[in-house]
């Protein structure tokens, strides 16, 4: 008796365990007949097995994502929403099997437009309900601001806050209860949604990850674009050769390396480099690995802060450091960079509008009509503060694309603007400089911090910026240094170089003056 009442219950176990997969598949299949959600369209879902190659043959080519690998069984939930009568965004739901109860949402980069599928795929796969938006337009260009100022304000803040109050509310219904935690993970252009989501949608997030922040938009956008007419084309006296830029690098190493105590290729504190091209003017008959006078001058220029018709700071210089990652083929080929498009489709509007004839009246012009508060610099974080938000800030410190000199300069102006001391700001916003690494990844530095999908060395808190905010918003943990790694060419294949705890603003990290430099426990943070 007992015995066939356990083979039974047996059975029935066996039947419940062997059903639940596809109950989840079949949840998932029958899922947008319970979603009810106004001006939301060609909403479908479809359950995605772990080791898929998802394809996306309809994706704008420019986006360059073709496909995705995923990582974890999840209902994949797609829809279009309208935010306007002439503009809308594209949405993806992520919603993993192995849910944790947190809620996550991506950002995008540069003035796209793409569906980031490598952050949807990280962050499912970590068991966040995932969302991501399209920004409001397809594809890498800024063509669709044109005349079009619903497009505009999607790309300024509504695309992502719009994603995350239907990724919340998808959340809850699919899994009939809502999201524990909410997070936000995003680089670059993300970087600026980040902050634009504490500064404007406070409740939005419990935690924010904002790595190289592209804020001071549109002062951004004029110095990214300033270096055109700086340097001129290639055929102009200004122009500096690009296969000279190795030696002006090297240059800036001979002069700044050791400032943190090490001559290990890698500049702990660009803040603190203070630069002088002069010996690389050309000597009499010398006319090759040298600068003219006049390149001098342009080189001058691009290590000086940017400013204004009146004098007043646009944006701070170009770090020194950079010249191997990004910074030359970004802004110093003698072509106009992709956010002259700003210009062009949003500021001017006109297709035609040369990015050569930028002149700095057009730096005010940008940041006066500073469309939907785009420029993201606002100092009063309060209401993110008092609701319990934490923030956790990086920047690279060879970034080529967006100088790291910038980040501290926000920092401050929070710190003035809430009359809060380093000490304070610390219980809630925390900026991290990641030295030796480039915009958002990659770099000669330790530069795996777990921000990314392909940078992940560990996903340990203390090596890992999206595990540090969970830790910190749930355990109440702060992060002090952000542990990185760096392996061997860049490739984990080839086994750990070495890692480097990288230090908390205020403070900078130097070489204690013994010990193998490679080892981070021979590093300390100092006061700046
Ligand atoms: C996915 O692929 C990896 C590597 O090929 C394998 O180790 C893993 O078991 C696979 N997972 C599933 C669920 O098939
Ligand atoms: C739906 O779209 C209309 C027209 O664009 C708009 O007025 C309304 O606010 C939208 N509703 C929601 C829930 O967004
Ligand atoms: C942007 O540049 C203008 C000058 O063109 C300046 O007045 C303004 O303060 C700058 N904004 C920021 C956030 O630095
Ligand atoms: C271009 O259009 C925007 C609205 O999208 C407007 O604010 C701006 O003044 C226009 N620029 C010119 C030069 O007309
Ligand atoms: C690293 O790169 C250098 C230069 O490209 C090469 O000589 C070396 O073999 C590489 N080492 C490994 C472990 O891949
Ligand atoms: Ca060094």
């Amino acid at each position: 008796m007992a015995s066939l009442y356990i083979a039974t219950l047996w059975a029935l176990f066996q039947g419940i365990s062997a059903a639940e997969p596809s109950s989840f598949r079949q949840q998932c299949l029958s899922f947008p007949k319970s979603l009810n959600i106004a001006n939301a369209t060609a909403t479908e879902s479809e359950f995605v097995a772990a080791n898929t190659t998802l394809e996306f043959p309809n994706a704008d080519a420019s986006c360059s994502r073709p496909s995705q690998q995923v990582s974890t069984d999840l209902c994949r939930v797609t829809l279009q929403f309208a935010t306007s009568p002439r503009s809308g965004i594209k949405v993806e739901v992520w919603l993993p099997e192995e849910w944790s109860g947190r809620f996550l949402s991506t950002g995008n980069g540069g003035l796209g437009g793409c569906i980031q599928y490598e952050d949807l795929d990280y962050a499912s796969s970590l068991g966040f309900a995932t969302v991501a938006t399209n920004n409001g337009h397809d594809g890498t260009t800024g063509q669709s601001f044109l005349n079009n100022p619903d497009v505009i304000e999607d790309f300024a803040y509504r695309a992502l806050h719009t994603g995350v109050v239907l990724g919340k509310d998808i959340t809850k219904t699919f899994y009939g209860k809502p999201h524990t935690k909410s997070y936000y993970l995003g680089c670059s252009t993300g970087g600026r949604q980040g902050w634009k989501e504490v500064q404007s949608f406070p409740q939005d997030f419990d935690g924010v990850v904002a790595g190289a922040p592209a804020f001071s938009f549109n002062n951004l956008t004029s110095w990214s674009c300033h270096f055109l007419p700086l340097t001129g084309l290639p055929s102009a006296d200004t122009f500096i050769p690009l296969d000279i830029w190795p030696t002006i690098h090297q240059d800036i190493l001979d002069q700044c390396d050791e400032l943190d105590g090490v001559k290990d290729g890698i500049l702990e504190s660009p803040d603190l480099c203070d630069y002088d091209p002069s010996g690389l003017l050309c000597g009499s008959g010398q006319s090759s690995d040298c600068l003219t006078a006049k390149q001098l001058q342009t080189l001058r220029s691009t290590y000086s802060p940017l400013t204004s018709i009146d004098g007043s700071l646009v944006y701070p210089r170009l770090q020194p450091g950079a010249e191997l990652t990004g910074a030359p083929q970004t802004y110093f080929t003698g072509e106009p960079f992709g956010a002259a498009d700003w210009f062009r489709y949003a500021i001017f509007n006109d297709s035609d509008w040369d990015p050569l004839t930028l002149k700095p009246e057009d730096y005010v012009l940008s940041s006066t009509l500073n469309h939907f508060n785009i420029e993201t610099w606002e100092g009063d974080l309060s209401a993110f503060k008092n609701r319990g938000g934490k923030v956790l800030h990086y920047h690279g410190l060879v970034d080529g694309i967006i100088s790291s000199d910038n980040s501290p300069r926000y920092y401050e102006h929070v710190s003035q603007t809430m009359n809060l001391s380093p000490a304070k700001l610390d219980d809630f916003y925390r900026y991290f400089r990641i030295s030796g690494m480039a915009h958002c990844s990659g770099g000669p530095g330790a530069a795996f911090i777990g921000n990314q999908a392909h940078s992940v060395a560990s996903l340990d808190p203390e090596e890992n910026v999206l595990m540090a905010i969970v830790r910190w918003v749930e355990e109440g943990i702060a992060p002090d240094t952000i542990l990185g790694t760096a392996y061997v060419n860049g490739t984990k294949d080839a086994g750990i170089d070495f890692k480097r705890r990288h230090c908390r603003w205020p403070t900078r990290n130097v070489y204690k003056g013994s010990g193998d430099p490679k080892d981070e426990n021979n590093w300390q943070c100092v006061d700046i």
